[in-house]
């Protein structure tokens, strides 16, 4: 008999389900996800019908660390602690899980399908969608990835000051900062993991990025589904590469100018 699945009944939250793991391969694929880095969580809160909220727990009561007073009732699909997302790209449900947030709003149970254990980085995904649903957001997924040459931009202190590295990545193809309008947020170093590094990236999402960058180490972005988060740092990271391939034929590039960038602006009604 084939094993039981909480998708195998709701059509919605597998398309859910089935994007994270369409984008866990694609950063397996990049090369952005060596190991068990980065990971993804979705409020899939939505998506859930009576016979999920029926479910019980399959995991004692654990301790998010913080108490988030918009999240009461929430669902979300997370990445599993130590999971490889090349595996989640073929097992969603064995190296994540959905999760319910208790009424306490400072503790969760894991619902489906097996007790795996949510990503290390709990305690900030749930702080940034507390954050999106006190503000009233659309935004219902979080990534965080290694994409290798946006990573590489933040090595170098100069792309480190507020909006260098985006005015360079917007000016090299128009498409840049037509889909990513908001430009790329800049974190420095701080401890993965740390409340500090999730304090800084709220104020950084507050400040008006979808990505933002953690200085030599990753991204986090933010959109209204997993795949919009993975097209933004997607643009993002293709803008870093044409401006390596100028530099690698012995030039730097000459951008486009203020003037191109501000008519794409006004034709596409871009925010900045
Ligand atoms: O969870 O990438 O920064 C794996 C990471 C933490
Ligand atoms: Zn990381």
């Amino acid at each position: 008999m084939v094993k039981q699945s909480i998708l195998d009944n709701n059509q919605r939250l597998k398309q859910e389900v089935d994007a994270v793991a369409e984008v866990a391969g694609y950063l397996w694929q990049k090369g952005w996800a060596e190991r068990n880095g980065g990971n993804i969580t979705v409020n899939i809160t939505e998506h859930v019908d009576d016979a999920v909220k029926a479910l019980p727990a399959i995991s004692p009561v654990y301790q998010i660390g913080t108490t988030l007073p918009h999240l009461r009732g929430c669902y979300f699909y997370c990445k599993g602690t130590q999971m490889r997302m090349r595996d989640l790209a073929r097992w969603p449900m064995d190296n994540g899980s959905i999760i319910r947030i208790m009424d306490d709003c400072a503790s969760y149970v894991i619902i489906a399908d097996k007790a795996v254990k949510p990503t290390s980085e709990l305690p900030s995904h749930l702080a940034v969608h507390d954050y999106l649903l006190a503000k009233g957001s659309p935004y219902r997924a979080s990534l965080h990835t290694h994409p290798i040459e946006l990573v590489a931009l933040t090595h170098n202190k100069k792309f480190m000051e507020k909006d260098v590295a985006t005015r360079m990545l917007w000016s090299m193809i128009p498409e840049t900062k037509a889909f990513c309008p908001r430009g790329l947020g800049m974190v420095p170093y701080m401890l993965p993991s740390s409340v500090e590094l999730a304090d800084a990236t709220i104020k950084a999402i507050d400040d008006d990025y979808d990505v933002v960058m953690w200085e030599k180490h990753g991204v986090f972005a933010v959109d209204t589904d997993i795949m919009a988060a993975f097209d933004q740092v997607d643009v993002l990271n293709k803008a870093a590469l044409i401006y390596i391939a100028a530099k690698n034929m012995g030039f730097e590039p000459d951008g486009m100018t203020d003037a191109q960038m501000k008519e794409l602006s006004d034709v596409f009604g871009l925010a900045k």
